[in-house]
């Protein structure tokens, strides 16, 4: 079944002009782009994107990171999106993350990791609902949407 999932080119990766490589990622591993837009997070949304981390030590340091620059936040579409765009952003640290990887290619950071996506098909509900209203995410059909998964699958 298709799926969406919420990115966001995060402020490190706005500053670092990473966007445009972040987003030809995915697009040439085949997602569709269903929505996007470009904001100034207030520490309030930040907040609420984060909120399962609230408890946690760092939580404040991800929030003003989070709101300290622009981010572009985006929607993609896909079978299995969720799990694939984790893969494609790699572990959480950058040091950490493997070679090939969104963050494993670009960042040595812990906090400073380039990219967010959704971690469960409940997180992506909640996340895209934070940013979008229904009808900012468009419906419509790739051209090559036929040769992005095998008839034979
Ligand atoms: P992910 O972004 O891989 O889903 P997460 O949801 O566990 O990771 O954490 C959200 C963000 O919080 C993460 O991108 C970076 C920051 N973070 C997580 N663990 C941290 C830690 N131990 N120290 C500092 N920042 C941390
Ligand atoms: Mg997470």
């Amino acid at each position: 079944m298709t799926e969406r999932t919420l990115i966001i080119i995060k402020p490190d990766g706005i500053q670092r002009h990473l966007a445009g490589e972040i987003i030809a990622r995915f697009e040439r591993k085949g997602f569709k782009l269903v929505a996007a837009k470009f904001v100034q997070l207030s520490e309030e949304l930040a907040r609420r994107l984060y909120q399962v981390h609230r408890r946690k030590p760092f939580f404040e340091g991800l929030v003003k990171y989070s709101a300290s620059s622009p981010v572009l936040v985006t929607v993609w579409e896909a079978q299995g999106v969720i799990d694939m765009a984790r893969k494609m952003m790699g572990a959480t640290f950058g040091y950490e993350a493997q070679a090939g990887t969104i963050r494993g290619d670009f960042s040595c950071s812990r906090g400073y990791n380039l990219i967010h996506g959704s971690d469960s098909a409940e997180s992506a509900e909640r996340e895209i609902n934070l940013f979008f209203n229904s009808d900012e995410i468009i419906d419509y059909e790739l051209a090559d949407g036929g040769w992005l998964y095998g008839r034979n699958d």
